[in-house]
């Protein structure tokens, strides 16, 4: 299998995030830890668990859960949206959806509900719809402002019931990034997955997704990093944990050495 990101970048460690966490920089090395590629290396990955409950906490004291992601707008909206990652998932299962324009993708909705659901393209597309203008933050250092358009997470949510036990909600993807054996995957708390920016968009810049922007289905969550924003999506999981997941952090790049919590 040939590798989802076509275009291979050099790692990159960038104080950007410093600037991106701005008002609880003070809080520490978590701001310096930056780039979509990793350190395997063990002070770091010591420093990130041990400052990521004081990043967190500061972050809920310093800006309420529930307020809105700044708008733009539609003159800010960049000519083109940067990729990033994968942007070109290579297996069959995404080829075959993506030849036939997405008429067989189903989004499977499962775990901790009492109505497991699925749905089609057209059914999400027929569901309450916002559309946002907003700035992309990548922890490379690079940021991009787009129009999304797509159904709040919340509705789905509505629909498939969280039970009691359901905490995170965790988005399996289509890609294997740099060849991963598994999917690149992603989760949210309850707070964010129903906050009102937080949509399964289907749409940027008034077209139809992109494949390298996440095609059919991709996450928009405004308040956290572009690596908590799941390209992709192809089934969602409620869960009361994530110890059954992959590396058990609730997500690829966590379970490589970043932040769950990437709240900016
Ligand atoms: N499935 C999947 N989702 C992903 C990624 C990825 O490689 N695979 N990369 C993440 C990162 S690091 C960023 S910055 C954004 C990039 O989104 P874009 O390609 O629309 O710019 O997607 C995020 N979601
Ligand atoms: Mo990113």
């Amino acid at each position: 299998m040939s590798d989802d990101r076509t275009v291979p970048r050099p790692g990159a460690v960038n104080p950007a995030r410093r600037r991106l966490l701005r008002g609880i920089g003070a809080l520490g090395a978590t701001g310096l830890l930056a780039g979509c590629d990793w350190t395997q290396s063990q002070p770091v990955q010591d420093a990130l668990s041990r400052t990521q409950d004081l990043t967190q906490a500061a972050m809920r004291l310093v800006s309420s859960r529930e307020a809105l992601a700044r708008e733009y707008p539609a003159r800010d909206i960049a000519p083109e949206f940067r990729a990033n990652g994968s942007i070109q998932p290579q297996s069959d299962v995404y080829r075959s959806l993506l030849a036939d324009g997405f008429a067989d993708y189903r989004l499977g909705v499962h775990g901790a509900v009492t109505t497991p659901m699925q749905f089609s393209l057209a059914d999400l597309k027929a569901m309450p719809s916002r559309t946002q203008i907003t700035r992309h933050d990548c922890v490379e250092g690079w940021s991009c402002i787009g129009q999304w358009t797509g159904v709040p997470l919340a509705h789905v949510l509505e629909r498939v019931g969280p039970t009691d036990r359901a905490r995170f909600v965790v988005f399996h993807c289509a890609d294997h990034l740099y060849n991963a054996p598994q999917p690149y995957y992603e989760s949210l708390d309850m707070i964010e997955a129903h906050h009102p920016q937080t949509l399964l968009a289907y749409g940027l810049n008034g077209a139809d997704l992109p494949v390298a922007n996440g095609a059919p289905i991709r996450l928009r969550a405004e308040r956290q990093l572009g690596y908590k924003m799941a390209k992709y999506v192809m089934n969602i999981e409620l869960v009361e944990s994530f110890d059954h997941i992959q590396g058990g952090k609730g997500g690829y790049w966590e379970d490589r050495g970043y932040n769950w919590w990437a709240g900016i």
